[in-house]
C-alpha cells in the first residue's frame, strides 16, 4: 500500500480501577498515525495515576473509507430542560417521529437507559413509530465508531463551535442519519455538568437544544429512530460500529 491510500484508525481507551474513565478515537492518513498516537496518549494520561490505557492501531485502506456530509449546524435556546424537551419532541414530530416513540425515547433518557439503570455504552435503537427497542443487546446498545473528520475541518468546527463535545457529537450524529432506515438521532450526555443536546436527521441537520437535560442529572443517553421494516440488525449495525467513515464539511450534498 502506498501511503496515500493507507489510513489509520487509532483508537483509545483507558479506566483506572476497572472503571472506564475515557476514550477517544481518530481516523487519519497514515503520515499523521504517530503524531496522533502521541495525543490520545496524552488524553490517558489525564485519567490519572494508576491508569490503565489500551492503545489500538489498525490500518485502513483508503477506498474502505466511506464518506459523508457534515450535517448543518442550528441551535435552539430554551428557559430550561422542560422547554428544551417540549422543542425536541416538536422538532422530532416534524421528521416523523409518533409522539409515542418520542415520549418513549424522552422517558428512557431521563430515567437512563440500560435496563439495569444507569448508562449504557451505546445507542438505543428504537421504531420510530411504535417506540419499541430494536437493538439486539439493550444493555449495551449499538456503539458507533470508526468515524472521524480531518484535522484542519475539526479545528474549523472547534474554532466556530462550542467544543470538543459538541464536535464529537455532530461527528457521530454525521455518521448516523447517513444510514438510510435512520429518520432522527436525539442525544445528551450522562455528565451531570453538559446540559445542551440535540436531535440530528438528514432533513433537518443537526438541531442544538440548550439546555435539554436537567442540571446535575448523571442520566443521558442516545436514541436512534429507525424505520423498523427498514433496519437490518447485522448489516447496519456493522456499518455504524465497523464501517470507516469520514465526515466532510466540503462533501457535496
Ligand atoms: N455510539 C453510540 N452511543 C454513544 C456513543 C457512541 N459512540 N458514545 C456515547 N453514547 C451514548 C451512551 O449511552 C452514553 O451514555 C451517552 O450516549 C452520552 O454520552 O451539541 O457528550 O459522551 O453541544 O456523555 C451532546 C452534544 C453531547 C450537544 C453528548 O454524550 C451539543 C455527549 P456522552
Ligand atoms: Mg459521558
Amino acid at each position: 500500500m502506498d501511503d496515500a491510500s493507507r489510513w489509520t484508525s487509532v483508537r483509545m481507551r483507558a479506566s483506572r480501577d476497572g472503571r472506564h474513565v475515557s476514550g477517544a478515537e481518530r481516523l487519519v492518513p497514515f503520515a499523521d498515525s504517530a503524531r496522533t498516537l502521541i495525543e490520545l496518549l496524552a488524553r490517558a494520561e489525564a485519567a490519572g495515576d494508576g491508569r490503565r490505557a489500551v492503545l489500538n492501531v489498525e490500518d485502513i485502506a483508503a477506498e474502505r473509507i466511506a464518506s459523508v456530509p457534515s450535517l448543518a449546524v442550528r441551535t435552539v435556546t430554551a428557559r430550561d430542560h422542560v422547554a428544551g424537551q417540549r422543542l425536541a419532541r416538536a422538532t422530532l414530530r416534524g421528521l416523523g417521529v409518533s409522539d409515542v416513540a418520542s415520549r418513549t425515547a424522552l422517558d428512557l433518557l431521563n430515567a437512563g437507559p440500560r435496563p439495569t439503570g444507569g448508562a449504557m455504552r451505546g445507542a438505543v435503537v428504537m421504531d420510530h413509530l411504535t417506540g419499541g427497542r430494536l437493538e439486539p443487546d439493550p444493555e449495551r446498545g449499538v456503539r458507533v465508531s470508526r468515524v472521524d473528520m480531518r484535522s484542519d475541518e475539526r479545528a474549523r468546527v472547534l474554532a466556530e463551535g462550542p467544543g470538543a463535545r459538541y464536535l464529537d457529537a455532530l461527528i457521530l450524529a454525521s455518521k448516523v442519519v447517513a444510514l438510510g432506515c435512520v429518520v432522527a438521532d436525539l442525544g445528551w450526555s450522562d455528565d451531570p455538568t453538559y446540559l445542551p443536546g440535540y436531535v440530528a436527521s438528514t432533513a433537518g441537520g443537526y438541531v442544538r437544544f440548550t439546555p435539554l437535560k436537567p442540571p446535575g442529572s448523571p442520566h443521558g443517553g442516545r436514541v436512534y429512530f429507525v424505520r423498523g421494516d427498514e433496519f437490518e440488525a447485522p448489516q447496519d449495525i456493522e456499518f455504524l460500529e465497523r464501517r470507516p467513515t469520514l465526515v466532510s464539511l466540503e462533501c457535496p450534498t
